[in-house]
């Protein structure tokens, strides 16, 4: 009989409506003896999702299901989606109705070849139930991510960031303690995640805004920017420098670290010695941040209007400063010794023959002081002796303005050495002799040391000079 007729007359026969889905079947039969049989042989496709086509009658002509053969069969029926597994029956018709089944495969339009190995008897009565070989695809497989299929059996796999835990489920992968991670630990740390991980910036650090290395590293934030504003350096006090991962607040000139690190303090230079004021003509004034040189009394700004000094003001005249007016006081007048009924403030001059200082005679080194009210520019000393034979022939000066420090007025001799000037005084004891300053001082206290005198140390004096203002 025609097999195309048969064929239509079976599809007419068992199908109450259209199913779309058309499967080719290969049934092959063991080579092996008697292993072909003439049953009725049915078959049922089982999808992966567990859907089945139902029981289908496939055909048994005599030349079906013999030795060795493969017989292919087309047949439509119900839509399973992926074939997991067949089931086959049959029933006990015919004089050889044993049968050997080597295997099946079934396809059908836009489906992989499924393959099905028997390789056994198949017993009557009975439907016999065997997986596709593929066990990934027959979704039978236990793999929690990836199947992977061979030949006999399957294993799994899982996806990156996980590992397997045991042979089919899968845990993450702790990438930051394995130190599997790509984050930079310097501007990063790594965080552990399902599935992946991640590295957030550290304090200091921000995200790249266009590189590609944003996932793994990230860039220092600069905090000393105008745009950012994200420092606490006080601004009077400290600039903001700028550091790779941090910044820092570093002291303007005047001031010093403190207890916070985002502001300084003054530095106190008048107290602390910083300061460049020169002591002599100008005290030293704190100020917050720096300091000030203030003129003293008696001295004014230089031309140069330098900041650490002053200068003496000037004065023009040389008048008498007040030995023989009385305006200088006798408290203002001491020696070095005196005879009782010739006490230093009787050394006024012209205040008549008989008077004067007058100097112990074992005194080795006599001197008589003057001090004056303000500093005043000496620059001129007049002396007289006393009757009848008393004068002083030569003497020196010396000067200061605190009393404490001392300078003798001096002179360069012939190799160039400052020495202290030596003064002509009187070579009389009534005359006055007048000797001028070649250098003015600028002073408050003088004394005059006698060098030598005739028959002892015996002198009326006067100074001459001004003083500003
Ligand atoms: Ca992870
Ligand atoms: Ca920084
Ligand atoms: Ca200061």
């Amino acid at each position: 009989m025609p097999l195309f007729p048969l064929l239509s007359f079976a599809f007419i026969l068992t199908c109450s409506h259209v199913y779309g889905t058309k499967y080719v079947i290969n049934v092959t039969t063991s080579r092996r003896l008697f292993s072909g049989t003439d049953a009725h042989v049915n078959i049922n496709l089982i999808g992966s999702n567990g859907a089945s086509t139902g029981s289908i009658r496939l055909h048994n002509s005599h030349r079906d299901f013999e030795f060795g053969r493969t017989d292919t069969f087309y047949r439509d029926a119900k839509y399973v989606g992926h074939l997991k597994a067949v089931k086959i029956y049959r029933n006990n018709n015919g004089a050889f109705p044993n049968w050997h089944l080597a295997r099946i495969t079934a396809s059908y339009k836009g489906s992989p070849l499924y393959t099905f190995y028997f390789n056994r008897w198949i017993a009557a009565w009975r439907w016999v139930t065997v997986y596709e070989q593929n066990e990934c695809r027959a979704g039978i497989a236990k793999c929690q991510h990836v199947c992977i299929d061979t030949k006999h059996k399957y294993y799994c796999a899982c996806r990156q960031g996980y590992k397997l835990d045991g042979p089919y489920k899968c845990q993450d992968v702790n990438e930051c303690t394995t130190g599997k991670h790509e984050c930079d630990l310097k501007s990063t740390t790594c965080s552990n995640k399902v599935g992946n991980y991640s590295c957030p910036c550290r304090n200091g650090y921000k995200r790249y805004k266009w590189y590609g290395q944003w996932r793994y590293k990230c860039e220092d934030i600069d905090e000393c920017s105008s745009e950012t504003h994200s420092n606490k350096c006080e601004k009077l006090t400290t600039t903001c420098q700028n550091k790779i991962g941090s910044y820092a607040c570093q002291c303007k000139t005047g001031y010093q670290p403190g207890q916070s690190p985002y502001k300084c303090e003054d530095v106190d230079e008048c107290t602390s010695g910083k300061h460049k004021c020169d002591n002599q003509t100008t005290s030293c004034n704190n100020l917050d941040g720096s300091y000030v040189c203030l003129c003293k009394t008696g001295y004014e700004a230089t031309q140069d209007q330098s900041l650490y000094k002053c200068q003496a003001k000037q004065c023009n005249e040389s008048v008498p400063l007040g030995m023989e007016s009385g305006q200088i006081s006798n408290q203002s007048l001491t020696a070095s010794s005196n005879y009782f009924k010739f006490p230093a403030w009787k050394a006024r001059l012209n205040s008549g023959m008989a008077k004067s200082w007058y100097a112990f005679a074992e005194d080795r080194h006599p001197w008589i002081q003057v001090g004056l009210e303000k500093l005043t520019w000496l620059k001129a000393v007049a002396t007289q002796g006393k009757m009848f034979s008393f004068f002083v022939k030569t003497y020196e000066l010396a000067y200061s303005t605190d009393e404490v420090t001392w300078f003798t007025y001096g002179e360069l001799d012939e190799n160039n050495k400052k020495v202290g000037k030596v003064f002509n005084g009187n070579t009389d004891p009534y005359k006055v002799v007048k000797v001028e300053l070649d250098k003015p001082v600028y002073t408050r206290f003088v004394r005059l040391y006698p060098q030598s005198w005739n028959d002892g140390v015996a002198l009326k004096l006067e100074l001459y000079g001004c003083s500003p203002e």
